[in-house]
């Protein structure tokens, strides 16, 4: 059985449905600090209330449901936390070190993501290594790399099966992040289909690395299912799919959207966020050690994006 936090959220909220779809609805018990109506995650399957600061009523939590696998999701994101310092410290890192807490006393697997917002300024930008140096100057970033060393830490002294991955700006049509600095590549799709225009907070020219989320859910699933004998690393793998910047996003859309257009409004906080992480990773270790791979660049992304949207949100407006 696998508990999963921040069911509610962008990854969790399809995560959870592919999981289930996976080993049963039974098999996943879903989680989030509230509930939402009529949601799918809620309705298809065992839904519990958790605060992940509540280290008593997570371990409560997994134990009645006899978990074997932790996926640790709740967190908040780059924007929000730069945002909310010393919030973000308390929710990334308390929430962290109570789900590691519950899967070492119930010998659970365990996942949760990290970033390239792991990397920093004096991290190379370009084809940004496996190993390499890392001082990311946000608290994001902070919480990623204290992250990825406690995981990393649990499991060389309480072996703890710890696994994860540095996501890059995770994109999808199904729950919209929430105070990312990726995000502009979302918003750009809901916008595109609604306004016919998008005004970017990031600066033309600001390369990222980004993933569609369907290769995001193979690529947490693919690694939770490695021969854990195979790993040289654990937490956490680079990971992606493109490296873009809005231009090309722009250009992928005006294929299916001609009159389409893009402006900027450069938002001061989240380029210095955007300009202090990498322009792209290198994957390498992620494809040896586990197979990793994706199917999605940014057109065939941007084709189901537009595909998906245009039924999920013209239905609404008609
Ligand atoms: C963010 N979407 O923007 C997240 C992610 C790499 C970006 O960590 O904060």
């Amino acid at each position: 059985k696998i508990l999963v936090t921040g069911a509610l959220g962008q990854i969790g909220s399809e995560l959870v449905m592919r999981l289930r779809e996976l080993y049963g609805a039974e098999a996943v018990v879903a989680t989030d600090i509230r509930k939402a109506d009529n949601s799918p995650v809620v309705e298809s399957g065992p839904f519990e209330i958790l605060d992940v600061t509540d280290a008593k009523r997570m371990l409560e939590l997994a134990k009645s449901h006899q978990v074997d696998t932790i996926m640790h999701l709740a967190a908040l994101l780059s924007a929000t936390a730069e945002a909310k310092p010393l919030l973000a410290w308390n929710l990334n890192m308390g929430g962290l070190v109570n789900a590691l807490e519950a899967a070492r006393e119930l010998s659970c697997q365990f996942f949760t993501p990290s970033s390239i917002g792991a990397f920093g300024p004096s991290t190379p930008k370009v084809q940004t290594p496996q190993e390499t140096i890392q001082r990311p100057t946000t608290m994001y970033g902070v919480n990623k790399v204290a992250g990825e060393l406690l995981c990393d830490y649990y499991y060389h002294k309480f072996g703890v099966d710890t696994r994860g991955v540095r996501f890059p700006g995770l994109i999808s049509y199904v729950t919209p992040p929430g105070g990312g600095t990726t995000d502009y590549a979302v918003d750009i799709y809901y916008q595109a289909i609604l306004e016919g225009s998008y005004t970017s907070y990031i600066a033309k020219g600001t390369y990222m690395d980004m993933m569609y989320m369907p290769d995001a859910l193979n690529a947490i699933i693919d690694l939770m299912e490695a021969d854990g004998a195979r790993l040289k690393h654990r937490n956490a793998f680079n990971v992606t799919a493109m490296s873009i910047e809005p231009e090309q996003v722009a250009a992928a859309i005006r294929k299916h959207l001609p009159d389409f257009t893009l402006s900027y409004q450069v938002d001061p906080v989240r380029q210095a966020i955007a300009d202090s992480w990498p322009d792209s990773i290198d994957a390498s270790a992620a494809r040896e050690e586990w197979g990793f791979a994706t199917k999605y660049d940014l057109d065939k992304m941007t084709e189901d994006m537009l595909t998906k949207l245009r039924g999920k949100l013209l239905q609404k407006v008609c």
